[in-house]
């Protein structure tokens, strides 16, 4: 379901001169005996950010996942680019989500960095979904106009090409407007709060059970903390 916009996001990597990192074997791809799902992972270097990561899983009609987040320079104070796009072929069922997960949820830090997400969430009424929220907290590293979707067939294949398109646009405009320009917080402090998220969010992150009976629990374990959220595994 989401071939198209994974080629989309490579191309626009390819084209800030990104080039892809080696990985470990047993994280690049991982087929599951029992369930006929494989997952695929990739780690990219792009000027401006420390960490770019992008997970497809396939596992056919049950579940097709793309999940990506871009994590800037701890010299670059601006959100995280985080993606999640799920699609349940057999309830024809997509949740869809694409944030620019802020550091800091202060008034300056939003009206710095969020006038185009904000554009966009109100040219999309169908992308409001927070309120059903159950997991994460709404308040801790999403920010105030978070693209939520829990829709059908047409929301995936007629409205996510092209909001996902505008939101990858942005993002890149934000990096090339934030370079050059005084930030709020400093360095030490991304550091920190890049760090916080990825404690957080190895917590939360729903896709546990999820890759655990795909792949096992021991691989699973292993791949939140060596490639997903490796940041969750610092003593600071
Ligand atoms: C929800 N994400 C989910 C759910 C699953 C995944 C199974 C629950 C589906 C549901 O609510 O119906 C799956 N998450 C994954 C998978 C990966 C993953 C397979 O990370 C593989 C790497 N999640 C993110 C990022 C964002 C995010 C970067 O990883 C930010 C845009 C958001 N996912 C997100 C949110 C929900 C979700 C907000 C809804 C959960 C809730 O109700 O609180």
């Amino acid at each position: 379901m989401f071939d198209s916009l994974l080629s989309e996001l490579l191309q626009s990597i390819l084209e800030k001169d990104g080039f892809m990192l080696p990985i470990n074997k047993d994280f690049s791809e991982k087929v599951s005996n029992k369930n006929n799902a494989c997952i695929q992972n990739w780690l990219w270097s792009v000027s401006g950010f420390r960490r770019w990561r992008i997970t497809s899983l396939n596992a056919g009609e049950s579940l097709q996942v793309l999940n990506s987040v871009a994590y800037p320079d701890y010299t670059n104070e601006m959100p995280l680019m985080g993606v999640d796009l799920l699609w349940f072929g057999k309830k024809n069922q997509l949740v869809a989500v694409l944030d620019y997960q802020p550091l800091l949820r202060e008034e300056k830090y939003l009206s710095k960095y969020y006038s185009s997400l904000r554009e966009l969430k109100s040219r999309y009424p169908q992308f409001a979904a927070e309120k059903d929220m159950h997991i994460y907290d709404p308040n801790q590293y999403f920010s105030p106009w978070i693209l939520f979707c829990r829709g059908g067939l047409n929301e995936a294949q007629k409205l996510l090409p092209d909001v996902f398109r505008a939101f990858l646009d942005s993002y890149w405009k934000i990096n090339q407007m934030q370079k050059g320009n005084a930030s709020f917080i400093d360095s030490d402090e991304v550091k920190r709060l890049q760090i916080k998220y990825d404690i957080y969010s190895a917590e939360r992150d729903p896709a546990h059970g999820l890759f655990s009976s795909y792949f096992g629990k021991q691989w699973s374990d292993r791949f939140m903390k060596e490639f997903l959220f490796v940041g969750s595994q610092s003593m600071n």
